[in-house]
C-alpha cells in the first residue's frame, strides 16, 4: 500500500493500535494554529472545547487545511488506503493547572461506523507530555469489540457524557509525547484517555477522524469530506465546508452535529 509509513510503523499500528511521533507541520505553523484557536475563542466568547467538537473542521478553512496536511494524509493512506474521508474533528484544549481530564474510552463507542477502520490523527498544537496531560493509550486494546461505556458526566471529564471504560490495570499505558506540530495515530477501538494538565501552560491538540469511503454510517446518513482520492461508494453526503472563518452555514452544521452527539441522540455501539 502506498503512503509514507514504513512496514515497521504499519506493523506497530496494526499490533498495538497506535503510532507516534510523526511530524505534520513545523513548530511555527503550530504556533500560528494556536493563535487562530485564540482568535476563534475571542470571536465566539467561549472556550473552544465548547464548540469545536465532532465537526470542528466546519468552523474555519484552516482546520480543514490542517487535516489535509500531506504528512498526515500520507501516513493515514498507509493504513486505510488512497481514498480518504475526513469524518470529523475535535479540539482538546486543556488549561494549565486545571482539573480537566479524559477518561479511558474508545472513539468507536459513539462514532457509529462499520467496518471499524477509522483512524484518529491527534495533532499537537502545543507540546504534549506527561506533565501537561498528554494523550495516553492502552496498547493492543484495539482488537477488542466495542466496550460498554458508563456515562458518568463526571465533573472535569472533557468527554461529552463522561463516558468511561472501567480499566482494572492501566500500568501498560503509553504516554504519547509530542512536540508542537507532531501527531500520533490511534485506531478507533484503541482505549485511550489523558490526565489533568499539571503545567502552567495550555495543552492543545486537534483530533482528526479519517475513514476510507467503504466505511458506512450505522446511524443514518451523515456527511464527510473527501480529502484524498475518490469516493466510489457514495455512503456519505458532502460536509458543508466553511467558505471563510466562522461561516454561519457551516457553523450551524457543526453545532447541530455536536448537539446530537452531546445530547444523547447518538447511542453507544455496545448498547445498540
Ligand atoms: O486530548 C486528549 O486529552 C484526549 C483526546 C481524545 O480522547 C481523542 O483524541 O479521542
Amino acid at each position: 500500500m502506498a503512503g509514507s509509513l514504513t512496514q515497521a510503523q504499519i506493523a506497530q499500528f496494526r499490533t498495538h493500535g497506535w503510532l507516534a511521533p510523526l511530524r505534520a507541520i513545523d513548530a511555527e505553523q503550530a504556533a500560528d494554529c494556536v493563535r487562530r484557536v485564540r482568535a476563534y475563542e475571542d470571536h465566539v466568547g467561549a472556550d473552544a472545547n465548547r464548540s469545536l467538537k465532532i465537526k470542528g473542521h466546519l468552523a474555519m478553512p484552516w482546520v480543514v487545511e490542517l487535516a489535509r496536511s500531506p504528512a498526515i494524509l500520507d501516513a493515514v493512506e498507509s493504513l486505510i488506503g488512497p481514498d480518504i474521508l475526513l469524518f470529523g474533528a475535535s479540539i482538546f484544549a486543556k488549561g494549565g493547572g486545571g482539573r480537566e481530564y479524559v477518561s479511558w474510552h474508545q472513539d468507536s463507542a459513539y462514532f457509529g461506523l462499520a467496518p471499524h477502520e477509522e483512524v484518529t490523527a491527534w495533532v499537537a498544537l502545543t507540546e504534549s507530555h506527561a506533565d501537561n496531560g498528554a494523550l495516553q493509550v492502552l496498547p493492543g486494546t484495539h482488537v477488542q469489540p466495542d466496550l460498554q461505556h458508563e456515562e458518568t458526566f463526571a465533573e472535569g471529564n472533557m468527554l461529552a457524557r463522561g463516558q468511561s471504560i472501567a480499566v482494572a490495570d492501566d500500568s501498560a499505558a503509553v504516554t504519547l509525547t509530542l512536540q508542537p506540530g507532531e501527531f500520533s495515530l490511534h485506531h478507533e477501538r484503541t482505549v485511550h484517555g489523558s490526565q489533568p494538565n499539571r503545567s502552567d501552560g495550555r495543552r492543545i491538540g486537534f483530533a482528526f477522524f479519517f475513514i476510507p469511503p467503504r466505511v458506512q454510517s450505522t446511524i443514518g446518513r451523515r456527511t464527510a469530506t473527501l480529502v484524498r482520492g475518490r469516493d466510489g461508494y457514495g455512503h456519505w453526503d458532502a460536509d458543508p465546508l466553511p467558505r471563510f472563518d466562522y461561516d454561519d452555514i457551516s457553523m450551524a452544521a457543526m453545532r447541530a452535529a455536536w448537539g446530537q452527539y452531546r445530547d444523547g441522540e447518538v447511542r453507544q455501539a455496545a448498547q445498540a
